[in-house]
């Protein structure tokens, strides 16, 4: 009598396992609709991919979710327009993200009108299998997963992060790791702070002295290092490729220190006779500089921030930032370019506002939208134009009122460089400890007083740098806070909840595991 109930227990396991629902996956960002069906389907050495439909990128997306599937397996999975059990089909144009996916005992079909949502729809099917699908050598398992459908669309438009390259230079090949954990979870825009005081990181080719001295060195004293334009464009097309948009930022009139130890003419105050413009700064954009009065600063190695600016009077810092935008977007699809004009504190008010909107008006002319941190709101703000909201709720609403969006960062919420508590080996904390709940247990829809969804672009969390030098910190401090800030993003308010995202996480936590990420055990999750 004693094994029946035991038996009993054994069966049930086994039976629970077998029917396993949809609705249990650990799918992150959770999708807005799983419905469950009732048997499963079972990924074999036979399974291929089939195309359906077309559009640049539909192979690539067919190629990427075959190699992701290839390892752990040892399938094959060839990746054709003929046959295949697992459908990929592109029904439109459009560059929709929302996806559908149907899985049946026989066969699995993604569907999007658009690339993107087709390439998410993948993300979410891989997120279905073990963990050990992230295996690079064979696992001796059975591929099986439930069957159902998911229904998908993200709440917010702009689902992003920040590597500020600039206070630790970080290398090409960081940067596209960085980009494959961001395609995991349907994130979508990557912002590059590429220059600081300590840094500038990208080659600008009418001022070279900028990558020459400004980019050669950094926090702490190391050798910093910069992007050439080609390493640019190779970093914004393998973006693309997972349907991340690059968003590069010239942080400026502030933290502009690395321009100002390059060129001291820029330096407010020690520029050219009489402090005005001769003959030569009126020249045509890619002029040679002529070094009259060379008062270059020197180069900065500390975290401090607010100490330097640009000369806002001068027409030759113009002249300059003219040659950096049309420079920098002239190798960025992407429809932003951010400008900065955070922490200038020694920028007097007026100044600073002639100049946001001087440069708002360069953005402009290249074609680009200009995204600044919220200070910029306390200029006129063209239309279009993106408020970054990262500390003062007032601007954040300055920003709205004159008709223009804000792009959600409360650092007390997703500033990756926060210390998740006060024993943390790395990070800073003078916005708050952000422990994990911390970071998933807010709505951008009712953080900041007045800002509605409809005056909300999306969320970015940005990773500044001071304290971070090589990928392990990276790894420490974005995971696992980048899966719950991606699902703030992505997913409905009246979806979420802790309790269900705790229990998800885990799977998560054994994927990373199998990669090599060293990701913070947060107490708040048994993992
Ligand atoms: C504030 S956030 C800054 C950065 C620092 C960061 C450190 C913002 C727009 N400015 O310059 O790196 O704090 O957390």
């Amino acid at each position: 009598y004693l094994l029946v109930p035991a038996l009993v227990g054994l069966l049930a396991m086994g039976a629970c396992e077998k029917s396993a629902k949809l609705s249990d996956s650990s799918i992150i960002p959770l999708p807005q609709e799983i419905t469950n069906g009732s048997g499963s389907f079972e990924l074999t050495p036979e399974a291929g991919i089939r195309l359906v439909g077309s559009g640049n990128y539909l192979s690539k997306i067919g190629e990427h979710l075959a190699e992701k599937l290839r390892p752990a397996t040892g399938f094959d999975i060839p990746v054709s327009f003929d046959s295949g059990v697992i459908i990929l089909e592109l029904t439109g144009e459009a560059s929709a993200e929302g996806y559908e996916i149907l899985i049946s005992e026989e066969e699995v079909k993604i569907s999007s009108s658009g690339e993107a949502g087709l390439f998410y729809g993948v993300e979410t099917f891989l997120q279905l299998f073990p963990p050990l699908i992230a295996n690079r050598s064979v696992q001796a398992i059975e591929w099986e997963i439930p069957t159902g459908s998911v229904k998908d669309s993200p709440t917010f438009e702009y689902r992003g992060s920040m590597l500020d390259v600039a206070r630790h230079f970080i290398s090409v090949e960081d940067v596209k790791y960085y980009i494959d954990q961001m395609a995991v979870y349907k994130l979508n825009h990557l912002h590059l702070h590429l220059t600081d005081d300590q840094g500038w990181r990208i080659e600008i080719k009418s001022w070279p002295k900028l990558t020459e001295i400004g980019g050669s060195t950094q926090v702490g004293g190391g050798k910093g290092g910069f992007y050439t334009q080609e390493q640019y464009k190779e970093i914004v097309a393998y973006a693309a490729d997972r349907f991340i948009t690059i968003v590069p930022e010239v942080d400026m009139p502030g933290h502009t220190n690395s321009a100002l130890a390059s060129y001291g003419e820029l330096n407010p105050g020690v520029n050219l006779p009489n402090g005005k413009l001769d003959s030569v700064n009126k020249a045509p954009l890619d002029f040679e500089m002529p070094l009259k009065n060379p008062q270059a600063s020197e180069l900065y190695t500390g975290i401090e921030v607010g100490w330097s600016t640009f000369a806002t009077d001068l027409e030759l810092t113009y002249a300059f930032v003219d040659s950096v935008v049309r420079e920098i977007t002239a190798i960025t699809p992407g429809p932003y370019f951010h400008i900065g004009g955070d922490e200038s504190h020694v920028t007097e008010k007026d100044d600073y506002v002639y100049f946001v909107e001087r440069v708002q008006d360069i953005v402009s002319k290249y074609g680009k939208t200009s995204i600044g941190w919220d200070e910029v709101a306390t200029a006129k703000l063209l239309p279009g134009n993106i408020a970054q909201f990262w500390a003062l709720e007032e601007n954040a609403k300055l920003a709205k009122d004159q008709g223009n969006k804000v792009l959600m960062s409360p650092a007390k919420k997703v500033y990756l460089d926060m210390q998740y508590d006060s024993t943390s080996r790395i990070g800073l904390h003078w916005a708050a400890y952000v422990e994990l709940d911390s970071a998933y247990l807010w709505e951008p829809s009712e953080y900041a007083e007045g800002i509605t969804a409809a005056d909300i672009l999306g969320v970015e969390a940005p990773l500044w740098t001071e304290t971070v030098t090589n990928r392990a910190d990276i790894d420490y401090l974005v995971f696992p806070r980048i899966a719950a800030i991606a699902e703030v993003a992505w997913t409905h308010k009246d979806r979420r909840n802790w309790e269900g995202f705790s229990k998800r996480i885990p799977v998560h936590g054994k994927k990373w595991e199998i990669q090599g990420i060293g990701f913070y055990k947060s107490p708040t999750i048994t993992w």
